[in-house]
C-alpha cells in the first residue's frame, strides 16, 4: 500500500513500466470519480433550485434569454407559409377541451373588449363579419408535436383594432384574451397580435366554427404554436404587462411560443 503511494507521487522516469501503469490507472480512476461526484453534486444542486411556473430557475433564466432572442427574430415580421386549398384536411383535429364546456350559451355571446378607460364595449359576431374576410390555410402546429394543413377565416385582429377604435388599446404591449368561463386564457404580444396573419377566426372549411373549435369565435396566429390559438374568446384586455398566459404559467412553456 505505502508502495502504492509514494508511486503516485514520484517522478515517471524514476518508475518502472509496472509502476507507471499502476500510477497511471489510479490517475484515471482518481479524475473519473472527481467528475462522477461532480456531476451528481451538481445534479443535487440544481434540484434545490427554486422552481418558477414548475420549472427549475436556472432553466428558466436560459428559456427566458432564448425568448429575447427569437422573440426579436421570429413571429411578428416574416409571413407563415400559406397553402392551396386542396391541401386543407377535411376534418382538422380537436385538441384542446379547456373552457369548451357545454353550459355555454351562444346566444348570450358576444365579445367583451375591455377599453383603456376601464369601459367594455361589446362586439357581436355580425359586426365582427363585416369587417374584411381574410381565408387563411395554412399549416397549424402544435407544441406537443404534430401539426396539419388547415383552413380557417375571419377577421384580421389589425382591422378589428381600427374598425372599433381601439387604437389606443393597440398601443400596450400586450393583449390577453379569455374563454367566458376563464378556463383558458393567451397572453399575445401586440406586434404578434397585429401580425397580417393574426385573424379573429369565426369560420373553418368554409363553415360556422364547430363548438369544440371555437364558436363563435377563435384566435388563429399562426406565427405562434397552436396553444396561443385561443377557442371561444369571452373576453380581451390589453397591458403593458404580461397577461395570464394558461400553458406559459402552469407548465413554464415558453411565453412567447414564437414560430
Ligand atoms: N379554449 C381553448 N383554446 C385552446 C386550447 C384549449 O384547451 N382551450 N388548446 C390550445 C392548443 S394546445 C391547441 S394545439 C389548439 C388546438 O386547436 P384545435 O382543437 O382546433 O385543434 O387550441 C388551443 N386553444
Ligand atoms: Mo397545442
Amino acid at each position: 500500500m505505502a508502495g502504492t503511494l509514494s508511486v503516485l507521487f514520484k517522478k515517471n522516469k524514476q518508475l518502472n513500466t509496472d509502476e507507471l501503469i499502476r500510477k497511471k490507472t489510479f490517475w484515471s480512476f482518481f479524475i473519473f470519480f472527481c467528475l462522477i461526484i461532480s456531476a451528481f453534486m451538481g445534479w443535487k444542486l440544481l434540484q434545490q433550485q427554486p422552481k418558477v411556473n414548475g420549472v427549475l430557475r436556472p432553466f428558466k433564466n436560459v428559456m427566458a434569454a432564448n425568448e429575447q432572442v427569437f422573440n426579436k427574430i421570429l413571429s411578428d415580421k416574416h409571413l407563415a407559409k400559406e397553402y392551396p386549398l386542396s391541401e386543407a384536411v377535411p376534418v382538422p383535429r380537436v385538441n384542446g377541451y379547456l373552457g369548451m364546456g357545454n353550459e355555454f350559451d351562444a346566444s348570450q355571446w358576444s365579445l367583451i373588449v375591455v377599453r383603456k378607460n376601464g369601459d367594455t364595449l361589446r362586439v357581436s359576431l355580425d359586426q365582427i363579419k363585416k369587417l374584411p374576410k381574410k381565408d387563411l390555410v395554412f399549416n397549424f402546429k402544435c407544441i406537443e408535436g404534430w401539426c396539419q394543413v388547415s383552413h380557417w377565416a375571419g377577421a384580421r385582429f389589425s382591422d378589428f383594432i381600427s374598425a372599433f377604435g381601439l387604437q389606443d388599446e393597440s398601443a400596450f404591449k400586450y393583449v390577453g384574451m379569455s374563454t367566458p368561463d376563464q378556463q383558458y386564457y393567451v397572453g399575445i404580444d401586440m406586434p404578434s397580435a397585429l401580425h397580417p396573419q393574426t385573424l379573429l377566426c369565426y369560420e373553418m372549411n368554409g363553415k360556422p366554427l364547430p363548438m369544440n373549435q371555437g364558436y363563435p369565435l377563435r384566435l388563429i396566429i399562426p406565427v405562434k404554436y397552436g396553444v396561443k390559438s385561443i377557442k371561444r374568446i369571452g373576453t380581451m384586455k390589453f397591458s403593458d404587462n404580461r397577461p395570464p398566459d394558461y400553458w406559459a404559467d402552469k407548465k413554464g412553456y415558453d411565453y412567447f411560443s414564437g414560430l
